[in-house]
């Protein structure tokens, strides 16, 4: 029966894609390289709000299960604030717009064991038929892909420390210079180097908004704040729609990153974590790490520092960055109609 379910799916992702082949969607994509889930593909036709999540947080950021209980938490988290939850994997070499539950369990239980997913490996996962967990770069490709403008997630890849070395620098943010999509995290964790990141996104010119009183700095991922002010600041989600139609209307074709600052009442404090942070990179160059190891290895290695503190914390924050993209992308729907 599993080859059975398996060739009905297909039958009907190929429904799908071909309906929206058929004039829903900009002609600019090949939108039959994409699968997409029953609710998406209907929120799509409907013209709902959707908020894209992406899953190297589920393969490569969270052990096993908590990854799951995640993962489906803040696809509800989504659901309830009014939007449809659309997580986007590479599964058996499909690119796929939405997971089954079955899906997401299989993707959480291989965890590593599934590719971590950005750009460069997008051609070589779907030819070898692979799973994989995609980055924040490679989720915002398949995402514009398929006609979603907002997406969530917990923090995204930066300017790593010592770049001017090793030149570690995510495709996230290349990506955030030519992909349309409104990126919400709730800063960059400062195992990066978010003074560089920031001096980068704007060199790529990425705007870079904090929700947030005027003057607020641009968050820290666990801490609310960093010593660095963010370059823009709106109060609400509301206003972020206005400024996220507009860079449409703009045509600028590339995409916001909007921060969220992590709720106070589960953040870490900054000097602590500056200290962990510390030692977890002093681990990682006395265990040689490198390339796309060192994000995940670092996670690992603040979790077991925080005694799983830094786990809590990070679910919470994709939970609150979930609910305001969902707001936001409710709001622009209002907006673009
Ligand atoms: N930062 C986090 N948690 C994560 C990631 C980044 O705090 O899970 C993941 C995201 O998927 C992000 C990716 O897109 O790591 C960046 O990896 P790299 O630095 O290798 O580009
Ligand atoms: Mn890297």
């Amino acid at each position: 029966t599993g080859h059975f379910r398996s060739f009905l799916k297909q039958g009907l992702h190929y429904g799908i894609s071909r309906s929206l082949s058929l004039g829903i969607r900009s002609p600019r994509f090949n939108i039959s390289s994409l699968a997409f889930s029953k609710e998406v593909s209907n929120a799509l036709k409907n013209g709902l709000p959707l908020v894209a999540l992406e899953s190297t947080i589920i393969t490569h950021g969270m052990p096993f299960p908590e990854n799951q209980r995640m993962a489906l938490e803040v696809e509800n988290a989504v659901r309830k604030s009014g939007a449809v939850p659309a997580t986007i994997a590479v599964i058996d070499g499909k690119c796929t717009i939405g997971l089954e539950e079955s899906e997401l369990q299989r993707l959480a239980k291989i965890g590593p064991l599934a590719r971590k997913v950005s750009r460069r490996d997008l051609g070589y996962i779907t030819s070898q038929k692979l799973n994989g967990g995609t980055t924040v770069a490679s989720t915002m490709i398949l995402a514009e892909k398929a006609g979603i403008d907002v997406f969530a997630t917990g923090g995204i890849g930066g300017v790593h420390r010592g770049a001017e070395t090793t030149m570690d620098i995510s495709a996230d943010l290349i990506e955030l210079g030519r992909t349309r999509v409104g990126v919400v995290c709730a800063g960059v964790k400062s195992i990066l180097d978010i003074g560089k990141t920031l001096e980068f996104l704007e060199t790529q010119g990425v705007p870079v908004v904090t929700l947030g009183p005027e003057n607020s700095s641009f968050p820290a991922f666990f801490s609310r704040e960093s010593s660095f002010k963010s370059p823009m600041c709106l109060g609400s989600p509301e206003d972020v729609a206005a400024l996220l139609h507009q860079n449409i209307k703009l045509n600028l074709q590339c995409g916001t990153l909007v921060a969220v600052p992590t709720p106070e009442e589960c953040s870490l404090s900054y000097e602590t974590m500056e200290s962990f942070i510390n030692l977890s990179l002093k681990r990682c160059e006395e265990q040689g790490i490198h390339g796309k190891d060192i994000t995940p290895f670092l996670l690992g290695q603040l979790f077991h520092l925080t005694k799983g503190k830094s786990l809590s914390t990070n679910i919470d924050l994709v939970l609150n960055n979930a609910r305001n993209a969902a707001s936001i992308s409710s709001s622009l729907v209002t907006r673009k109609q």
